[in-house]
C-alpha cells in the first residue's frame, strides 16, 4: 500500500500525521456527484460496479483523502433478506413491506450473498483503480439501524415504531436482529474475501437507545459480528452516533477503532479505552459550513489535543451534509495534510 497511513492508525501504529477521509464523503455536495447522480437511480449506482467505482473514486481523485470507502449503502442488506427497498430525492429510504409480526420476520432470508455479489464485483473494479494507492473501507448497517429501518419503514426522527417493538415485542426483536446479524457476518466477510482493506459497522442510531436498551438490542449483536469476521490485517471500525457514552460498551466488542461522536474530549475517550483500539473522529460536521479560518483553527484544536497519541484518525462525528460547499470539505483535507509541515 503507498500510502498506509489509515491502516497504521487503524491498528494504533505511529504516524506522521493523522490520516483523513470522512464519512459520506462521495456523495451530493461533489459537483462530480450529481453528473453521474442525474443519470441514474441510486440503487442503479449501487448496483452497476463500474458506476459504484467512479463515484468511490470522486473523493480521492478531487479530495485526496487518505482511505476510499465503498460507494453503496447499509440498507442493501435489508433489501437482500426481501425488503422492497426504494430512495426518492427529498424523501429518502423506503420499505414498502416494514416489518409488522411473525410472519414477516419469517419471511426474510438469510442465504443472501448471491442477491449481493454486485458488491464484490465493485470492490475488485474499485481496489484495481486505486491501483495500492489508498486502502479501501468496505461497511454494513449494524442490526439495530438496520432493523429500525425495516420497522420503521424509512427513516424516523424518534424511532417510536423500533421502540415499540423492542418494549412490547423483545423475543421478535431479537429473532429480527439475530438474522440481520447472521447476514451482517457474511456480508462483510464477503467484502474482506474481494478485497477491502478494513470494515466499518455502523450503528448510526444507537444514541437513541438507553444503556440497556443498547446492551440487549445492539451492542450484543455487534460483539457477535466483530467475533465473527475473519478480519486477519483488516482493521474494524465500530461507528455510532452516540459513542461518547456508549465508547466502553464499544470497547469491549474488540474492534480495532471506535468512531466517536462530536460530543466528547477525544483524548478523554482515547485514555478511557484500552490500549490497542484506536480512536476516529470527532469533528462536528456543521464546522465545515464556516468560515475557512473557523475550520483550520478547530482542526487545529483537535489534534493539539490528540498530539502524541498514536491511533488517532481524522473524521467528522457523523456524515458530510449534501449542502456544504465543496471547497470547505476540500480545504479541511489540505488543513490536516499541512499539520506540522507533514504534507504528505
Ligand atoms: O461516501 C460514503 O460515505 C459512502 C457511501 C455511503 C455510506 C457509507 C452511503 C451513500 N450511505 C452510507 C451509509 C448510510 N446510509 C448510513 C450510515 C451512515 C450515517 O449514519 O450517515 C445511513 C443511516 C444510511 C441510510 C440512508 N441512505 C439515508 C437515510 C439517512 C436518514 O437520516 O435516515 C439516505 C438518504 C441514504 C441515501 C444515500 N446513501 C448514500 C448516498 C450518497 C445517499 C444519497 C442518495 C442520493 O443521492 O439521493
Amino acid at each position: 500500500m503507498k500510502n498506509s497511513l489509515f491502516l497504521d492508525a487503524a491498528l494504533s501504529k505511529a504516524t506522521v500525521r493523522p490520516p483523513v477521509w470522512m464519512m459520506r464523503q462521495a456523495g451530493r455536495f461533489m459537483p462530480e456527484y450529481w453528473e453521474i447522480k442525474n443519470k441514474y437511480s441510486f440503487l442503479e449506482m449501487c448496483k452497476t460496479p463500474e458506476i459504484a467505482a467512479d463515484v468511490t473514486m470522486l473523493p480521492i481523485d478531487l479530495l485526496g483523502v487518505d482511505a476510499a470507502i465503498l460507494f453503496s449503502d447499509i440498507l442493501v442488506t435489508g433489501e437482500a433478506m426481501g425488503g422492497d427497498l426504494s430512495f426518492t430525492q427529498g424523501v429518502g429510504p423506503k420499505f414498502a413491506n416494514p416489518v409488522k409480526n411473525q410472519k414477516d420476520i419469517d419471511n426474510l432470508q438469510t442465504d443472501v450473498l448471491d442477491r449481493l455479489q454486485y458488491v464484490a464485483d465493485a470492490i475488485k473494479v474499485i481496489q484495481q483503480r486505486l491501483n495500492g494507492n489508498v486502502p479501501l473501507i468496505g461497511f454494513a448497517g449494524a442490526p439495530f439501524t438496520v432493523m429500525s429501518y425495516l420497522v420503521e419503514g424509512g427513516s424516523s426522527k424518534d424511532f417510536k415504531l423500533t421502540k415499540l417493538f423492542i418494549h412490547n415485542h423483545p423475543q421478535l426483536a431479537h429473532q429480527l436482529l439475530q438474522k440481520i446479524a447472521l447476514v451482517t457476518i457474511d456480508y462483510l466477510n464477503m467484502q474482506i474475501a474481494a478485497g477491502v482493506n478494513a470494515v466499518q459497522l455502523f450503528d448510526s442510531w444507537a444514541l437513541s437507545l438507553s444503556w440497556d436498551d443498547y446492551k440487549e438490542f445492539s451492542h450484543k449483536y455487534n460483539v457477535e459480528i466483530i467475533a465473527k469476521l475473519n478480519r486477519k490485517d483488516v482493521p474494524v471500525i465500530s461507528f455510532c452516533k452516540g459513542s461518547s457514552v456508549f465508547a466502553p460498551l464499544m470497547a469491549e466488542a474488540k474492534p480495532d477503532v471506535v468512531s466517536i461522536d462530536w460530543n466528547a474530549d477525544l483524548r478523554n475517550i482515547k485514555q478511557s479505552l484500552p490500549k490497542g483500539i484506536a480512536v476516529q473522529g470527532n469533528l462536528d460536521p456543521h464546522i465545515l459550513y464556516a468560515d475557512k479560518s473557523v475550520i483550520k483553527d478547530r482542526i487545529h484544536r483537535l489534534f493539539k489535543r490528540m498530539e502524541g497519541e498514536n491511533g488517532f484518525i481524522f473524521n467528522l462525528g457523523h456524515g458530510i451534509m449534501p449542502d456544504i460547499p465543496f471547497d470547505h470539505v476540500k480545504y479541511a483535507v489540505e488543513v490536516v495534510k499541512d499539520w506540522r509541515g507533514a504534507s504528505s
